[in-house]
């Protein structure tokens, strides 16, 4: 029997993926193709299926291409980049990864404060680099106990809350409406949220709504004392702006997992010991790509096989 064709429009970045998929599909991996649109004509007639990630989905122009396409399971739980209006306009099913990497996230978050207030990275540098010979490392920031702002209280958002809390930190938010279950203070703006908060992170969706959510504005009523985390996606924030900012002192420091532009990463940024900068690695654990890989199969599976999908989303 003809296998189905799958088209993985991300980088085959992970070798458990690609054989699992490779084992029930033909794969057609389109990152690995010299002419991408001849590679797309070549093989649309055999494709049901796409496999994308956080960077590489679907579009518009994609999705009209491939007339046979009937799902795009998502190596991810974001899906910015998958049309998704498109995909319930033609009736293209859409799943995603979620739950299984909430944890990897939320943990990095924390890390990621831990990192920017104690200097962590720094001070290692200090090691390695022979200063501490010379003298001790420069006192840092106390974490426990430093109040945390969360944008979006969703999964990533309230496992964070969760972690911070271990902290004795003080915990507020903001999403769209006020969640009537959690003990949490609400503000109706980023503003408000960022004013009254030392460490604001980013734990929401990216959307055209919340695009640049965190713009001047909102740095600035963080401001110099202010730590600002991203584990979303790097247009959440407006990166201009971010690195003015951090350049003047008028935000105290940023621990960044995303960018605007990734992989290339805004070089000012490189010599400030109050940045810590890591290469979206946010759910990069054995553990937890397994577990999506295992469900970016499981859902075409469930598909193919006419089973309830396992995470749908369209
Ligand atoms: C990874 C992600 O970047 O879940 C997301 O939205 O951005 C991360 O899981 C990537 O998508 C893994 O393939």
């Amino acid at each position: 029997m003809e296998t189905i064709g799958v088209l993985m429009t991300c980088p085959p970045f992970f070798p458990y993926l690609l054989e699992q998929l490779e084992k029930r599909f033909t794969l057609y991996k389109l990152q690995n193709a010299p002419d991408k649109t001849q590679f797309i004509n070549s093989h649309k007639n055999s494709i049901r299926a796409i496999v994308g990630s956080g960077g590489f989905g679907a579009d518009a122009k994609l999705i009209d291409q491939l007339p046979k396409l009937e799902i795009i399971s998502s190596h991810s739980v974001g899906l910015d980049k998958v049309d998704l209006p498109k995909c319930k306009e033609k009736g293209i099913r859409v799943t995603n990864t979620p739950d299984v990497l909430t944890d990897d996230v939320a943990d990095l978050a924390i890390g990621l404060m831990l990192a920017v207030l104690r200097r962590l990275c720094e001070s290692d540098r200090y090691v390695r680099s022979g200063k501490w010979k010379k003298g001790v490392y420069k006192l840092t920031t106390k974490f426990t106990g430093k109040s945390v702002g969360i944008i979006g209280l969703g999964r990533i958002g309230m496992a964070i809350a969760k972690r911070a809390e271990a902290f004795s930190c003080p915990i507020s938010y903001y999403s769209r409406t006020e969640k009537r279950d959690v003990k949490y203070k609400y503000y109706p703006s980023v503003v408000e949220l960022a004013a009254n908060c030392q460490i604001l992170v980013i734990a929401c969706a990216l959307t055209e709504e919340t695009r640049h959510i965190v713009n001047r504005e909102v740095i600035n009523a963080l401001g110099p004392m202010g730590v600002l985390i991203n584990i979303g996606r790097g247009p959440h924030i407006d990166e201009p702006e971010m690195v003015s900012a951090l350049l003047e002192s008028r935000l105290g420091g940023a621990g960044l997992d995303v960018f605007e532009d990734e992989p290339n990463v805004p070089e000012q940024l490189f010599r400030l010991e109050n940045v810590v900068l890591l290469p979206h690695v946010g759910t990069a654990t054995v553990e937890t790509r397994k577990a999506m890989a295992d469900l970016v199969v499981g859902n075409l599976e469930a598909h193919f096989s006419n089973k309830p999908l396992l995470t749908p989303v369209v």
